[in-house]
């Protein structure tokens, strides 16, 4: 059985249990990383050197990285559906991951990290204020582009949603400003009526 090794808490995590849970393959689970330790273990670093989580074991196939996990894991169990087989709907999902992961991660991991992980007396408020601004103009792109699609490829959930869902939930958990945006809004609303969603993202920050 496919082996996931990572704490639910854990962004990166969520990702990957949210495909899982869509394509309803079945897995263990190891706890691994912050409070659980694991991933400086001689045997986790020999799988991940990065000491980071996830990390997935599919039949002694080892691979971390959160987003190739999930195209991996969808173009395996998933083609045609979260993977879309037409090579531009592909592109055009796919995006979406590079997108969340170089533009929306770097401005919503640093507010997340001090107004969640950090004592009151070591949060970095400008930074907060700062790096706010930036996550707001970035999710403004993506409800211009949710006012024509329910979902971002198009009519159904693909990869692209997946990162991306999992950085609306902790953007809308935040306790931040947020400018009206009602498509994101409506994205939001959309991706909680999946119990996949729900049972694998909306787990409260810590
Ligand atoms: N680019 C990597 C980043 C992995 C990463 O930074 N994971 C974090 C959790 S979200 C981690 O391992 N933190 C250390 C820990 O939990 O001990 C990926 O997407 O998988």
């Amino acid at each position: 059985m496919l082996k996931l090794w990572g704490r639910i808490t854990s962004i990166n995590v969520q990702k990957v249990r949210w495909a899982l849970a869509e394509m309803a393959v079945p897995y263990e689970r190891v706890e691994a990383g912050m409070e659980y330790g694991v991933v400086n273990e001689p045997f986790y670093k020999a799988m991940n050197p990065n000491s980071r989580i996830p990390t997935i074991d599919d039949d002694g196939f080892i691979l971390w990285e959160s987003n190739a996990i999930v195209r991996y894991l969808a173009a395996k169990q998933g083609a045609g559906t979260l993977s879309p087989a037409n090579a531009r709907a592909h592109a055009d999902a796919d995006r979406w991951m590079d997108w969340a992961s170089t533009t929306l991660q770097p401005s919503v991991t640093p507010v997340f990290w001090n107004l969640i992980r950090s004592a009151p007396e070591k949060r970095n408020m400008k930074e907060v204020a700062d790096q706010t601004v930036k996550a707001n103009e970035a999710f403004q792109i993506v409800d211009q582009v949710l006012a024509n699609r329910p979902y971002m490829a198009g009519d159904n959930l693909t990869i692209g949603d997946i990162p991306m869902g999992a950085f609306v939930h902790r953007w809308y958990k935040l306790p931040v400003e947020r400018p009206a945006m009602p498509h994101l809004d409506a994205y939001f609303e959309r991706l909680q009526s999946r119990a996949a969603y729900r049972e694998a993202v909306m787990i409260p920050l810590s």
